[in-house]
């Protein structure tokens, strides 16, 4: 639809639809892991980009309408070297696109999976998102090919080649680092499990709801699928959860309940800032 979206109502005769491929990649590109630019200095880069971190391309009727959606807290220089990065490369597939930094209030125990929860579901009070993509913020794609777009039937997994791996998947069912749902299929799973507090697991979680609701995983090849990761120590708050393991098991017996039907939070606030959309949330503690 024409009118759904941010920027100027449309005026003049319609824009022609975006071509696929894009003209504007370049394929795979050097990425810079820290980025010394500030905050101001990444937008002055990216003019077109309006408040939120919205976009859409100005000369042709985008195909793709993403929502890119980031669980986060306390990565500020992560966070901005991902935009620094992501919005030309975004810009460059010509799709209609937001970013969202959810951020976990205070300092009970990180629930990545949680936040990715609250992000879709705020997400999509906004706009009709076609695609979510689920980002961490420590990932940066090397290749402009690997589209952030979704697969009408499937789930994607987008970050399958990534240096710290020796750029393959550490094991066939890993989940983790960026994905992509439609949310047809984020709702045919029941979203994802609210329960993993702390490090681990909740990507393979994810992954085996997947299988569960009948649907599989689809993966852009590996020569494309390339990230580097920004490479840290793990964070206060986000320990290796023990319980991980005991949760997996149960995971068969759990997705029914567990998950977008069972989600309860309180949104602190909701800022437009000039390069994302930062979404404050009180996800509650660990029990
Ligand atoms: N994240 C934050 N803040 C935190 C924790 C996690 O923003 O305090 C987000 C961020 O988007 C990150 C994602 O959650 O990319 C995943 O968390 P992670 O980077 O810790 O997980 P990953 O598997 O790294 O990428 C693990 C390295 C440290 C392992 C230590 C295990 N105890
Ligand atoms: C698995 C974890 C995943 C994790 C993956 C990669 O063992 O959550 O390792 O971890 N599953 C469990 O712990 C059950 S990494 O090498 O990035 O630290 O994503």
């Amino acid at each position: 639809p024409r009118n759904v979206g941010t920027g100027p109502p449309p005026t003049g005769p319609p824009l022609k639809d975006c071509q696929i491929p894009s003209p504007l990649l370049v394929g795979p590109v050097s990425v810079r892991l820290s980025s010394t630019l500030s905050m101001e200095e990444i937008r002055q880069r990216n003019p077109l980009v309006q408040p939120g971190g919205r976009y859409r391309p100005p000369d042709c009727e985008p195909r793709h309408h993403t929502a890119i959606i980031v669980p986060y807290r306390n990565r500020q220089t992560h966070l901005r070297t991902l935009l620094y990065h992501l919005h030309p490369f975004l810009q460059r597939q010509q799709i209609h696109y937001s970013i969202y930094i959810v951020q976990q209030w205070g300092n009970s125990t990180f629930n990545r999976a949680k936040l990715l929860n609250v992000g879709v579901r705020e997400a999509l009070r906004d706009e009709d998102w076609s695609c979510i993509f689920l980002h961490d913020v420590d990932l940066l794609p090397e290749n402009d090919h690997n589209t952030y777009t979704c697969h009408k039937q499937f789930p994607t997994h987008l970050s399958v080649a990534m240096d710290k791996f020796r750029y393959r998947l550490p094991y066939p069912q890993y989940f983790g680092g960026v994905s992509a749902v439609t949310p047809d299929q984020y709702m045919k799973m029941n979203g994802f499990p609210n329960q993993y507090w702390g490090w681990g697991g909740e990507d393979d979680d994810i992954a085996a709801r997947v299988r569960l609701s009948g649907m599989k995983i689809v993966r852009p090849p590996v020569a494309i699928g390339h990230y580097k990761m920004i490479k840290h120590k793990g964070d206060r708050g986000n320990e290796r959860n023990p319980r991980r393991f005991d949760l997996l098991k149960r995971t068969r017996l759990n997705w029914r309940s567990d998950g977008l039907n069972s989600l309860t939070y309180e949104l602190l606030s909701k800022e437009l800032e000039p390069l994302y959309t930062n979404l404050t949330v009180n996800i509650g503690d660990d029990p």
